[in-house]
């Protein structure tokens, strides 16, 4: 028996270069659903399954080909979209996840400057009929960026350790992105201060709620 849309739940995610500030804010989303009475998923990939905590272990620490690190993004989905984020929605939960297929069009079509043709067909093959609901894209320079992570980071990954023009053209994308799926992506000014952020952000999220109720 198919299931009423409505009853399906709601897919947030949230992206941006790395240190823009989305940990603090999926917090303060996630405490908003919980206490709007709403059964929260909260996960992030590459990870949220075992499988994909390994894959996820892996593809940040060792060094590999471009299109092998691709590859194991989509891979790390599948098994997230199979075993976590399909059955939640089905139950009517909502599924609040750091990053999801934009970050690889951000990050391995952007950043690496692999081919996105090929991106589409793998996006096609691993989730044909689910996008996010609401994407929140947190924006900030990368100069910025840098500078909260050097604060609180003694370990860097390999994305961690990419220069400066890397995630200049990461957040090219991104906001590439935003433009081409403007209903769907939430561009967020992140430079700002954390409370003006989470104000933005929460908006956003009470909007999408008054959309479903
Ligand atoms: N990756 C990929 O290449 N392709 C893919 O398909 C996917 C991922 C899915 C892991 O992601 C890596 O995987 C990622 C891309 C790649 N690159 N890296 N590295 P991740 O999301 O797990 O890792 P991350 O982006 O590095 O997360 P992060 O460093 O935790 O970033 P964040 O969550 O955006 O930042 P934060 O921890 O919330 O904030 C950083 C610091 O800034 C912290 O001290 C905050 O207190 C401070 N902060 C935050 N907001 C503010 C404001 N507004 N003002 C002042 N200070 C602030």
């Amino acid at each position: 028996m198919s299931q009423h849309p409505s009853a399906r739940g709601r897919f947030i995610t949230f992206e941006g270069i790395d240190g823009a500030g989305k940990s603090s804010q999926i917090a303060a989303t996630v405490d908003l659903l919980r206490e709007r009475g709403l059964t929260v998923v909260q996960s992030r990939e590459p990870g949220g399954t075992p499988l994909s905590e390994k894959l996820r272990s892996i593809v940040l620490a060792d060094p590999m080909h471009l299109e092998t690190e691709a590859l194991m993004m989509f891979a790390a989905r599948r098994e997230h979209l199979a075993l976590i984020i399909e059955p939640a929605l089905a139950r009517g939960d909502w599924v609040v996840c750091d990053r999801f297929t934009d970050a690889t069009y951000a990050y391995q079509v952007g950043g690496r400057g692999l081919d996105e043709d090929k991106f589409r067909a793998l996006e096609q093959w691993v989730h044909p009929h689910l996008q996010p609901d609401l994407t929140l894209l947190f924006d900030v320079p990368p100069a910025l960026a840098a500078e909260r992570l050097a604060s609180g980071r003694a370990e860097t990954d390999r994305f961690e350790r990419e220069q400066r023009d890397f995630f200049e053209r990461v957040r090219a994308a991104y906001l590439q992105r935003a433009v081409a799926s403007a209903g769907r992506i939430a561009v967020v000014d992140a430079a700002r201060p954390l409370a003006v952020v989470t104000d933005d952000v929460l908006g956003s999220v009470r909007r999408l709620l008054e959309q479903t109720a």
